[in-house]
C-alpha cells in the first residue's frame, strides 16, 4: 500500500467564514485518504495575482517546511494554473493542489456507477483543459497521488485535442444516459408515486436518514461525499406511497465543473414534489440550508421543502434550535414520526380533491388542462363527464371552469 500522503493547509484568511473553510479541508483530506499535518494561515486584503497570498508569507512556509519531504500543500481555494506554478516553485518545487482539485480527486475515488465515473471524469477534464494551455506543467508537477486520481488518470498528460475529444464523447454518452432516465421516470410519474428527494450538505446524515426510512441498507460514513451515485426506495407514510431518493451532497464552493457535470443526476432532486433539506445540527446548519438552497436554486430548483436538522442526540440543548426546522437523529431513529407527520401534512395541504363536470363540447379544453390533475374516477354521463380527482392547488384556477358546484351543476 502507498504511504498515506501528508498535507498541509495553506489557509488565506478572506471573509468570516475562513474557519469552516478550514476545517472542511482537513475533512476533506481525510476523506481523500491523506494525513493533515498542518496549516499556515494569512490575512488578505487584495489577493496576489501572481501567488494568490504573498510571497513574503510564501517564504516563511517554505522555512517551516524545510527538510519534511513528501508533504503536499492545499491551498484552501481556486488556483488558476500560473498561481499553482508560482506557489509550487517558492515552495521548492513542491506538489501543490487546490480545493477544487482535492474535490474531484474526492469524487474520483468514491464513483461507483458507469454514469458517477464518467460525471466525474468529465469535471475533471473540464477544470483541466483551460489549465493546459500555455506551460501546461502544473499537471505534470502533480505527479501522481491525490490531486491525480481518476477515471483519467492516465490520460491526464496528453494533449488538448485528446481531451477536447474526450470531453465530447463522455457529454454525448451522458446525454444518452440521462434521456433514458427520463423514460424511466416518466414511467414513473404515470405510476404516480409523488417524489421525496434528500438533499443538503454532505456528511450530514441523508443516506443514514434514508435507511431509517425505508431500511435501504444504503452507504453510510463518516467521510465527505461518500454517496455519488442516486439511490430510490419505495417509502409508505400515512398509507400513502413516495419515492424516496438520495443523492450527491453539497459544499460551500462546489466546483463548477462538479455541479454541471452532476446535472443530470441532480435532475432528480430539482425535478422532486417534495425536498427534505438535511443539515447538522451540530455544525453550521444556516450555512448548509444556504448553500444546498443556492446550489440547487442555480439548477432551477422551486419545490416546496422540509428543513430537517439530524445529529439532535448530539447537541446539548436543542431547545433553542430553529423552531421552523424538524429536528431528528437519524442514527438513533428520534423525531422520525414527527417527520412523517411533516411530510403527510406538505403534501395534504398541497393537494385538494375535487369533483369535475365536463360538457362533451369541452372535452378538448378539459384534455389540455388535465395534466394538472389525477383522476380517480371518470363516468361517462349524457351530457359530459363526471370525474373525481386531485388537484396540486396550484393548479386550481387552470380548472376552475369544470370544478363541479355542490348543486349538481
Ligand atoms: N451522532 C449522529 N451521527 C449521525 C446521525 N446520522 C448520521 N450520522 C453519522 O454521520 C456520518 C455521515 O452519515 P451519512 O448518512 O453517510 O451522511 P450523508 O449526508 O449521506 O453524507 P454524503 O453521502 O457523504 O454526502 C456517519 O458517520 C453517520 O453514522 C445522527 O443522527 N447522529
Ligand atoms: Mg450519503
Amino acid at each position: 500500500m502507498r504511504e498515506t500522503e501528508k498535507i498541509f493547509i495553506i489557509q488565506p484568511i478572506l471573509g468570516d467564514n475562513w474557519r469552516v473553510l478550514h476545517d472542511e479541508a482537513v475533512a476533506l483530506i481525510e476523506s481523500a485518504g491523506g494525513a493533515y499535518c498542518g496549516s499556515a494561515y494569512q490575512n488578505i486584503k487584495e489577493v496576489n495575482p501572481a501567488t494568490f497570498i504573498g510571497s513574503g508569507k510564501l517564504a516563511e512556509i517554505n522555512e517551516t517546511l524545510e527538510g519534511l519531504d513528501g508533504i503536499t500543500v492545499l491551498f484552501n481555494g481556486e488556483l488558476s494554473p500560473s498561481q499553482t506554478l508560482n506557489i509550487s516553485s517558492a515552495l521548492g518545487d513542491r506538489k501543490v493542489i487546490d480545493r477544487t482539485t482535492l474535490i474531484l480527486d474526492i469524487f474520483a475515488l468514491n464513483a461507483v456507477t458507469s454514469e458517477g465515473k464518467i460525471q466525474v471524469e468529465l469535471a475533471q477534464l473540464k477544470y483541466i483543459y483551460p489549465r493546459l494551455k500555455g506551460k501546461g506543467a502544473a499537471l505534470s508537477r502533480l505527479g501522481g497521488g491525490i490531486g491525480s486520481r481518476g477515471p483519467g488518470e492516465s490520460k491526464l498528460e496528453t494533449d488538448r485535442r485528446y481531451i477536447r475529444y474526450r470531453i465530447k464523447y463522455l457529454e454525448k454518452r451522458l446525454a444518452e444516459m440521462s434521456t433514458r432516465r427520463t423514460l424511466h421516470s416518466e414511467r414513473r410519474t404515470k405510476e404516480e408515486a409523488k417524489i421525496i428527494a434528500l438533499v443538503g450538505y454532505t456528511n450530514t446524515g441523508k443516506s443514514t436518514l434514508m435507511n431509517a426510512l425505508t431500511g435501504a441498507g444504503v452507504l453510510e460514513k463518516n467521510a465527505l461525499f461518500a454517496t455519488l451515485d442516486p439511490t430510490a426506495r419505495r417509502l409508505e407514510v400515512d398509507g400513502a406511497e413516495y419515492i424516496l431518493i438520495d443523492t450527491v451532497g453539497f459544499i460551500q464552493q462546489l466546483p463548477h465543473d462538479i455541479v454541471e457535470a452532476f446535472k443530470s443526476t441532480l435532475e432528480s432532486a430539482v425535478n422532486c414534489d417534495l425536498a427534505l433539506f438535511v443539515a447538522d445540527a451540530s455544525g453550521d446548519y444556516a450555512m448548509q440550508f444556504e448553500t444546498t438552497l443556492s446550489t440547487l436554486s442555480s439548477l432551477g430548483f422551486d419545490k416546496p421543502y422540509i428543513k430537517v436538522l439530524n445529529k439532535c442526540d448530539t447537541v446539548e440543548n436543542p431547545d433553542e434550535l430553529p423552531s421552523d426546522c424538524i429536528l431528528i437523529s437519524a442514527k438513533k431513529g428520534l423525531g422520525l414520526e414527527r417527520l412523517k407527520s411533516a411530510i403527510s401534512s406538505s403534501f395534504a395541504d398541497r393537494y385538494t380533491k375535487l369533483k369535475l363536470y365536463v360538457g362533451y363540447k369541452d372535452i378538448g379544453e378539459y384534455y389540455s388542462v388535465s395534466n394538472a390533475l389525477r383522476e380517480n374516477m371518470r363516468e361517462y354521463t349524457d351530457r359530459g363527464l363526471e370525474i373525481e380527482c386531485t388537484v396540486e392547488n396550484r393548479y386550481l384556477s387552470k380548472i376552475k371552469k369544470f370544478i363541479k358546484k355542490s348543486d349538481g351543476n
